[in-house]
């Protein structure tokens, strides 16, 4: 079994430590980091995703899956980064109100990071005000938010509204992303930009701030 292989298995297992040590070797083995993230712990993440939907896997195994997702992505973090890039702006990121999934907005700051963005990290379950709030304090360019639930992706409409009817309109780009969201529902709530994936998210922000 390939070491990638090997690492989608242990994500759809849980086993944080083999990940860990898998995604040490595959570094040293020269792998782009890149490959790793798609082949390896995404691929068992979209294992996992599709046995809970299927009613095989419930909450507390994707919750290690997850667990252990995040275990590997940290230690590709830097990799991933380019090393020494001027930072070219700032941009709070978090997963809106009422849904905990971060997986996703973690790589997409991840993402943003390594091309040289400063990312501020509100967190999950984030109300819309709380995304005005760090935004101004920290002078941010743009505000992104992330939903992976047909039922809290409406609570980006209140973030769109939220920054129109603050000081930030037309200082602040909102990006929208995550797996229900869509370009018709992003254009449907006035948001400025909507991504299917992290990486695109970051080429997005930094054509914004260029
Ligand atoms: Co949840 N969950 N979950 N879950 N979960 C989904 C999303 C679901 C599709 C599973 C299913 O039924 N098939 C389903 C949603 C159905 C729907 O809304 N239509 C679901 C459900 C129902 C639930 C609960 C309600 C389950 C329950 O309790 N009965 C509950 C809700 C809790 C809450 O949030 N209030 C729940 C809980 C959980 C866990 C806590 C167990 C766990 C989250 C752990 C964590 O995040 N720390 C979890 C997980 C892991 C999943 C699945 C399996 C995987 C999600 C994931 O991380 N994918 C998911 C099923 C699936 O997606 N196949 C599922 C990997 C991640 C990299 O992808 O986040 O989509 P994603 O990010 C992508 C893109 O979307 C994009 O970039 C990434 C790729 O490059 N992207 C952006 C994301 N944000 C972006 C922002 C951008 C741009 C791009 O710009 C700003």
């Amino acid at each position: 079994m390939s070491i990638l292989n090997e690492i989608s298995e242990y994500i759809q297992k849980g086993r944080a430590v083999e990940v860990e040590t898998c995604v040490t070797k595959a570094l040293e083995d020269g792998i782009p980091a890149q490959q790793i993230l798609s082949e390896g712990l995404l691929d068992g993440m979209n294992v996992i995703g599709e046995k809970f939907k299927n009613n095989e896997v419930f909450v507390p195994e994707v919750l290690i899956a997850a667990r252990a997702m995040n275990k590997g992505t940290a230690l590709l973090k830097p990799y991933l980064a380019a090393e020494g890039v001027k930072e070219k702006g700032v941009a709070v990121i978090g997963t809106v109100k009422g849904d905990l999934h971060d997986i996703g907005k973690n790589l997409v700051k991840m993402m943003m990071e390594g091309r040289g963005i400063k990312v501020i990290d509100v967190g999950v379950d984030v109300p819309a005000q709380k995304f005005i709030d760090v935004a101004e304090e920290n002078d941010a360019q743009i505000i992104c938010c992330s939903a992976l639930l047909t039922t809290t992706m409406n609570e980006m409409k209140n973030v769109v509204d939220a920054v129109n009817a603050s000081g930030l309109k037309g200082k602040v780009k909102v990006m929208v992303g995550g797996a229900p969201v869509s370009q018709a529902f992003a254009d449907s709530i006035g948001a400025d930009c909507y991504t299917s994936d992290a990486a695109s998210a970051a080429e997005a922000a930094v054509s914004f701030l260029e």
